[in-house]
């Protein structure tokens, strides 16, 4: 079996982006009187670029809005949007993917370590932790915040796995998109992709197993994940 397995949080433990992060985005944008509002299909289009302040300045810039001014906004958007977010979270309106808890209690059971790495920030990490998988089931969560590169840079997964003390050979990633699966693979992990309808088409090329849930066709168990170490 893995010595750990690390998770990626959004896409992977719950669906975050669509009916949560995008939506925070948007109100954050009418709040600032910034004129950006983000459909499903603009919005998944965007998830190419990881980090949300990095994502609106990106937009930004595409409007023809100067780089500095447009870092600027993002940054201010990206707080309220953060708060927003909280609030989603603290409302419970964001559930696990389904067989996810049945996959972490395996995972404890066989005694395999678990951690997370995200390019978010640890203002909602927490909460939204707290809230999916309990405040204690994650003994290392390395966030956007504590990293100078996000994903598809692999500073996340590495310090994850140095923080763990364990060697990339003996580890497992579970990611949900192109840019976590490469950053993962970047860090020398195996790599299990569980996509979503937001994931769907990126490229996969290099996972250890690519599957569409945790719970289907059959459940997603430590056994499997050793398979991905195989
Ligand atoms: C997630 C992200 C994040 C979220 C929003 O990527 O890129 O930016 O969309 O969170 P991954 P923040 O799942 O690969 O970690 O607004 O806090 O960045
Ligand atoms: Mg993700």
């Amino acid at each position: 079996l893995p010595a750990a397995v690390v998770f990626d949080v959004d896409g992977t433990l719950a669906e975050t982006e669509r009916d949560g992060h995008r939506v925070a985005f948007n109100e954050a944008f009418a709040q600032h009187g910034v004129d950006l509002r983000w459909d499903v299909e603009r919005y998944r289009e965007l998830l190419v670029v990881t980090g949300g302040r990095r994502r609106v300045a990106y937009a930004l810039r595409q409007e023809g809005v100067p780089a500095a001014e447009a870092d600027e906004i993002a940054a201010r958007v990206h707080r309220t949007k953060t708060e927003l977010f909280v609030d989603i979270v603290r409302r419970g309106e964001i559930d696990p993917r389904p067989g996810l808890p049945e996959l972490l209690d395996d995972l404890r059971s066989h005694g395999v370590r678990i951690a997370v790495a995200t390019t978010g920030r640890r203002a909602w990490v927490e909460p939204l932790l707290a809230h999916l998988i309990g405040a204690d089931t994650a003994e290392v969560v390395i966030c956007g915040d504590d990293v100078a590169a996000l994903k598809p840079d692999p500073a996340a997964y590495l310090l994850a796995l140095s923080r763990l003390g364990v060697d990339a050979t003996w580890t497992v990633a579970v990611e949900d998109s192109g840019p976590g699966l490469r950053a993962a693979l970047a860090a020398g992990m195996a790599t299990v992709v569980i996509t979503n309808d937001d994931t769907a088409g990126h490229d996969v090329t290099g996972a250890a197993i690519v599957r569409e849930a945790f719970d289907r066709p059959t459940p997603l168990t430590a056994a499997c994940l050793a398979e991905a170490l195989a």
